[in-house]
């Protein structure tokens, strides 16, 4: 069923070379949302949209608390149909699957289908869970635009939800998360392991640099006299590079966006805008990244005669998920018969900002080849229906045995 459910996902938003690109309050995300809507409600669950317009399959239970499950609908442009649409679909099969065979629980169990999670449209950073923890400031809706200029308000009001209203998306009455998701890295296929308990998840900034120097013809400006904004972009991509290859692993950095004004072959450019996505497991190691890198640009720019702002444009802690969650997963992959081991996410997550709040958890599938954010990310499906076993135990022992 699992692979039913992620197959017919990946239809919403197939792109060009079998890739996925789902982009929150776009028509494919829209679409994607109306099919969760269809499954929740045949696996017989109460469906309930919030403000921020993630879904949600509820099986009531004797008391309003609230055990949740699911990962996010959205996707990176180009991604893979298992990385969110994966967790999603193994929750609504979990919970599924505990109402037909143990009926009513007694803490409320709730199938998430999360908005958004990527920030692959705006720089919105969590946006689905902010919204449910009531983080999101008064006016973000008017402020955050997409390539194309359009405000997150916008995009959400031509869907027919109302941007004023979003505080009303706040929980406070979860007790537990816990989040299915494909690794997106190769060490659970490599170790021949079926699930990975996750018992703490990267921290993960993301810095916007701008830096302006002077457009020209290419022909006419001798080189002593340029100021060459995208030369300059060019040493800061290498020094990103060169600060994380120097921390060694887990240490990353990632220059995955670059734009280049004027933009021509002849043209010398005058303005470069590009963001530096960093991370590491330490907060205080990330903390020192982000001054490094703050350093360096700063200083070629001033080498280079060239002006500098900064800016982030995302951000999310490093946090220890909930021991006693991660317990339970233990004791549900023994019980299921699964191999597994305990690992870090290098992945960013929903759990992640969760965590902050609630009691969270992430169970990991093995990735094929560790192949993920591109159209050949895979799961097994052997796997996966392990996966979904082991999950229902879990929240069998959450919201039957409580
Ligand atoms: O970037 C991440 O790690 C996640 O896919 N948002
Ligand atoms: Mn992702
Ligand atoms: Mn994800």
């Amino acid at each position: 069923m699992v692979d039913d459910l992620v197959a017919s996902l990946r239809g919403h938003g197939a792109s060009a070379g079998g890739g996925v690109t789902r982009l929150v309050y776009s028509q494919a995300w829209a679409a994607a949302m109306a099919e969760i809507e269809g499954w929740l409600g045949s696996a017989g669950l109460e469906v309930r949209v919030d403000a921020a317009g993630s879904r949600f399959g509820r099986l009531a239970g004797e008391r309003p608390q609230v055990v949740m499950s699911g990962s996010h609908v959205d996707s990176v442009v180009g991604g893979g149909a298992y990385d969110g649409a994966l967790g999603v679909a193994m929750a609504a099969c979990a919970v599924r699957w505990l109402r037909e065979t143990a009926g009513r629980p007694r803490l409320t169990l709730e199938v998430l289908a999360n908005c958004e999670e990527e920030s692959s449209r705006f720089a919105c950073n969590f946006w689905g869970s902010r919204a449910m923890l009531g983080l999101i400031r008064p006016g973000e809706c008017d402020l955050l635009r997409d390539a194309d200029g359009v405000t997150i308000g916008e995009a959400m009001s031509a869907l027919g939800l109302v941007p004023d209203r979003i505080a009303e998306a706040r929980r406070d009455d979860v007790c537990a998360y816990v989040e299915p998701h494909i690794e997106q890295g190769p060490l659970l296929e490599r170790l021949g392991l079926t699930i990975g308990v996750v018992d703490r998840v990267v921290g993960v900034r993301q810095l916007r640099f701008e830096l302006r120097g002077e457009a020209g013809h290419a022909g006419t400006i001798p080189m002593a006299a340029r100021r060459d904004a995208l030369t300059g972009a060019a040493e800061l991509v290498l020094a990103g590079e060169a600060l994380a290859r120097d921390l060694g692993q887990p240490a990353v950095a990632t220059v995955g966006a670059l734009r280049v004004e004027p933009g021509g072959a002849n043209q010398v450019p005058g303005r470069v805008d590009l963001t530096v996505d960093f991370r590491h497991v330490d907060e205080r190691v990330l903390a020192g990244m982000e001054e490094e890198l703050r350093r360096r640009a700063a200083a070629l720019a001033a080498a280079r005669g060239l002006e500098l702002s900064v800016e982030p444009r995302l951000g999310q802690r490093a946090v220890d998920l909930d021991g006693r969650l991660c317990a339970l997963l233990e004791a549900s992959c023994r019980r299921a018969g699964v191999r597994w081991q305990r690992m870090p996410s290098h992945a960013g997550h929903d759990a992640q900002l969760l965590a902050t709040r609630w009691p969270s958890a992430m169970l990991f599938l093995p990735c094929a080849g560790g192949r993920s954010h591109r159209p050949d990310e895979r799961a097994d499906m052997d796997d996966v229906v392990r996966g979904v076993e082991v999950l229902a135990l879990t929240l069998h022992e959450l919201a039957y045995e409580a």
